[in-house]
């Protein structure tokens, strides 16, 4: 969209038009432009007394960013009187002088009224007699409006990262709006927020230093960062905090911003759970203590008189499982009750109140066994606590009045494992699950666990951007909006680098958590380990020389959005590395044993530097928030102090000298010369390894088509089929499929092993997701990816979570060796297959399986 300028407003002088969504702002005077700020005038923010509270407070955010980037303020008023140019900020039917503008027609609000949190931005000539020029900001409600006004905000120059990741505000001394119109629309997913959890030691540490705990002064600076990020809906922190007990500011300070407030999802009726542990509630069974439950329930709903949605429902004591003899009978009579006392304290039928019921572990089952739930609350499905979607309606599902919502997961304490440390989530991998949820209409409450919000900052940009439009971003979008994303804390100078280098870390980090890397994660004989720290160690490098081109102002950001974990897992793995060579070393009584033991010991101490590192940034302003143990784990909980991963020495005596053995060549299958595209050659050593995306052939049909997920997976990108609601497909004839051309020299047997993302059964249906596969001639063999999982936290599923892969292998007969036809067929939606290793007997197993055999002679 290109912004029209203002001879086409003489045409058409009642309402403006769209200017372009990215840049309606300019730091110099174009044509009629509005003057915002300059040298020598500012603009005045007109704000109406009678106007919302939260709209007011935002005006002053307005005011101290126009300062951030010009040093000079904008006078905020009440009243108008003669001037230039004005800037008049309000909520639709709460600002007197927006609603005459619109009863003279020189504004067209059709586009807001009764919409949900939708703003408009609009310039208007000679708006009142004795006034030349106004800027329109004007909400449908009082999120709209605080919308329009911090989306000038980032046009301007302020990130929404600019306080909680010190992204600096860049400076100009004058400040412009170009005349038309611009809009965002609606949001398309109706609550969007985050999970403040598992918040000790780092986050819980860092605000008692900061600003006494979990009160209204920090949350007042999270309020305005989820503000500024397009969210509404936030679940407190709640290990051993309760957000309306612990500071009665707290609930004042959400409404003040504007902000919807929900306590998790198993803390029914808006109590903290640790209120009861507080007031000795006795025991948390609804059995045998029902009037006391009752009891603490009915003071939350009297307390929480601000703008909320209610958990509904219960589990056991902690976050545990109700016993197993909960009977689904038990828990719709606990539901019924709270909903009596929700219509009793509300003076009104429990259905006005939003509510929702998470579908988390075992409630899920019972769900899925019958239990029924209120039409009226939002079903809140969930991912496995590590972002793979457990359950999505059927696209023929019959609509719900509350609808669905996701709970998804950054961050988890449990098993396999805690991962709380740092970011570890590929976008692709949020975008193709999210967009699965979209897709299913699941568009009533997107909310996911942040851990201690840092270091999520990139994630949780993308998780609340990607809530606001899910058509707006498409898979192959993700590089752009990464650059995007960088550039808006960067510059653009660097942008592209920068996101290389986040998307980079991700995708490392995505392979595996770092607290379940081990010395045995990567393979050290087929020199898997010395890979994944080669390129780990590059990726830093690349990091370092991009860090000393970027100005000083960026360096603190940089550090933390960028550099730090790089740097903090670059090192970590390079010490299990060591620890695995030590290891070798040892059992060899080889000379190198102590030296890779004391280079363990040096990773291992650098590992606390790299945190000091964090903590004394901008003076200290980030103490305490990489506290977090990552090393010295024995089992899911988290160590109480790291410890060095065990090493051993030889002494002098013992030493044997280290037997280069020569490499013997290996065989390779020969391709045709004139072969072009992709082809594959079989690998003595390797076998045949296929990344997904060189197919040789793809086979669209039935109104079914591949598209590749670009970066999506641990080592390349992945394919699936869209639509992601389509129905199953029968593996035969012109049945949508893939063909990978293959040369082997090699016949007979092979067993093909195809990895997947860990998506997981999400219909809950006989077979789960299916796929099938067959070589030249071949009946295709219809394989299932997850049928075996039926619980989603134990078993098997243990291996897939840690894995972050689902590997099935499928054995096949190859007649007669050179080239041959592997068809990989759609069986159902929703299956992302990343990678195809072919291994004739020969191939020693990899964790990321083989490095790819593509013939690269195109
Ligand atoms: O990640 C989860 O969803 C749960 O483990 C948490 O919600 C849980 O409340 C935990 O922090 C403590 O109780």
């Amino acid at each position: 969209m290109k912004h029209i300028f203002s001879v086409f407003l003489l045409l058409f002088p009642l309402f403006g038009f769209c200017i372009n969504p990215d840049t309606y702002v300019t730091f110099q005077s174009k044509g009629k432009s509005f003057c915002v700020a300059s040298k020598s005038k500012m603009a005045s923010i007109l704000v109406s007394k009678e106007d919302e509270q939260a709209v007011i407070r935002a005006t002053n955010d307005l005011q101290m960013d126009v300062e951030r980037v010009t040093g000079r303020k904008n006078n905020i008023i009440n009243e108008l009187s003669k001037h230039d140019e004005v800037i008049i900020v309000g909520t639709l039917g709460k600002n007197q002088w927006i609603d005459a503008l619109v009863t003279q027609k020189k504004i067209d609000v059709k586009s807001l009224q009764g919409k949900w949190e939708t703003f408009v931005i609009q310039t208007i000539e000679n708006p009142f007699p004795h006034v030349k020029k106004a800027l329109v900001i004007v909400g449908s409600d009082r999120r709209g409006a605080i919308y329009g006004i911090y989306d000038l905000s980032k046009q301007i120059g302020v990130s929404p990262w600019y306080f909680w990741a010190d992204v600096p505000v860049p400076k100009h001394d004058e400040i412009y709006v170009l005349n038309g119109r611009y809009s965002e629309g609606s949001p398309k997913v109706k609550y969007r927020g985050i999970f403040i959890n598992d918040e000790a030691p780092a986050l819980s540490s860092w605000s008692k230093e900061k600003f006494g705990g979990f009160n209204h002064k920090f949350y007042g600076k999270v309020f305005e960062l989820l503000l500024r990020l397009k969210a509404n809906y936030i679940w407190p922190a709640m290990w051993g905090s309760a957000f309306y007990a612990d500071d009665a500011e707290n609930i004042k300070t959400a409404d003040e911003y504007g902000i919807v407030i929900g306590t998790s999802h198993h803390e029914p009726l808006m109590r903290a759970h640790d209120e009861w542990r507080r007031e000795k509630g006795g025991v948390w069974n609804y059995e045998s203590n029902p009037t006391k439950l009752q009891a603490f329930w009915r003071e939350g709903m009297k307390r929480a008189t601000n703008e909320k949605i209610v958990s509904v429902g219960m589990r056991g004591d902690g976050d545990e499982p109700m016993s197993r003899e909960t009977a689904t009978a038990l828990l719709e009579k606990i539901v019924k009750d709270q909903r009596n006392i929700i219509s009793e304290v509300t003076g009104k039928p429990a259905s006005e109140t939003p509510q929702l019921w998470a579908l988390y572990k075992e409630v899920q089952d019972y769900y899925d066994k019958g239990m029924t739930v209120p039409d009226d609350v939002t079903l809140l499905l969930c991912d496995d606590n590590w972002g793979n979607l457990r359950k999505l309606p059927k696209p023929d599902a019959k609509p719900r009045k509350g609808g669905y919502g996701i709970y998804y997961h950054f961050d988890y304490v449990g098993g396999p494992r805690n991962y709380k440390w740092l970011n570890t989530n590929p976008l692709p991998r949020i975008w193709e699950q999210m967009h699965l949820a979209w897709e299913h209409h699941v568009k009533d409450i997107w909310i996911v666990n942040v851990g201690d919000i840092k270091p999520m900052e990139f994630p949780i940009s993308f998780f609340l951007d990607y809530a606001w439009n899910p058509e707006k971003i498409q898979a192959n979008d993700l590089q752009q909006y990464s650059e995007q994303w960088a550039s808006k804390q960067f510059g653009d100078k660097y942008a592209k680098e920068i996101a290389f280098l986040l998307n980079q870390y991700s995708k490392f980090n995505g392979r595996r958590k770092p607290e379940l890397l081990d010395a045995n994660t990567y393979n050290l004989k087929t020199g898997e380990w010395k890979t994944v720290v080669t390129d780990y160690n590059n990726l830093l490098q690349k990091a370092d020389s991009i860090k000393k081109y970027l100005s000083p102002t960026y360096q603190d950001a940089y550090f933390q959005l960028v550099l730090h974990p790089i740097k903090a897992c670059a090192n970590l793995n390079e010490m299990y590395y060591n620890v695995a060579l030590n290891k070798e070393a040892f059992e060899n009584k080889w000379k190198e044993t102590n030296t890779y033991a004391h280079k363990v010991k040096q990773l291992y101490d650098n590992d606390s530097l790299i945190t000091k590192e964090y903590h004394q940034l901008n003076n200290g302003k980030w103490n305490h928030l990489m506290s977090q143990t990552h090393i010295g784990y024995t089992y899911w909980q988290q160590p109480e102090k790291q410890k060095m991963p065990a090493v051993k020495y030889l002494s002098e005596a013992t030493i044997v000298e280290k037997k280069e053995i020569a490499n013997q060549p290996l065989k390779k299958a020969t391709i045709p010369t004139h072969k072009k595209g992709n082809v594959f050659y079989q690998d003595e050593q390797k076998g045949v390894s296929i990344e997904a995306k060189h197919f040789t052939k793809a086979i669209n049909t039935n109104g079914i088509v591949w598209k590749i997920l670009p970066d999506h997976g641990r080592t390349g990108s992945a394919i699936t089929t869209f639509p992601v609601t389509a129905k199953e497909q029968k593996p035969e004839g012109n049945a949508p499929h893939l063909e990978y051309e293959i040369y082997t020299f090699s016949e007979g047997d092979v067993t093909i092993q195809a990895y997947f993302s860990p998506s997981l059964n999400f219909y809950g249906t006989e077979n789960g997701l299916q796929y099938a596969i067959s070589i030249d001639d071949e009946q295709p063999q219809i394989i299932s990816l997850n049928k075996e999982d039926k619980t989603s936290d134990k078993g098997i599923w243990n291996k897939w979570a840690a894995e972050n892969i689902i590997i099935k292998t499928s054995k096949h007969s190859l007649v007669g060796k050179g080239k041959h036809k592997i068809k990989y067929w759609m069986v159902t939606s929703g299956v992302v297959l990343q990678k195809l290793d072919l291994n004739f007997g020969k191939t020693e197993q990899n964790y990321l399986g083989s490095a790819e055999t593509l013939n690269t002679s195109k």
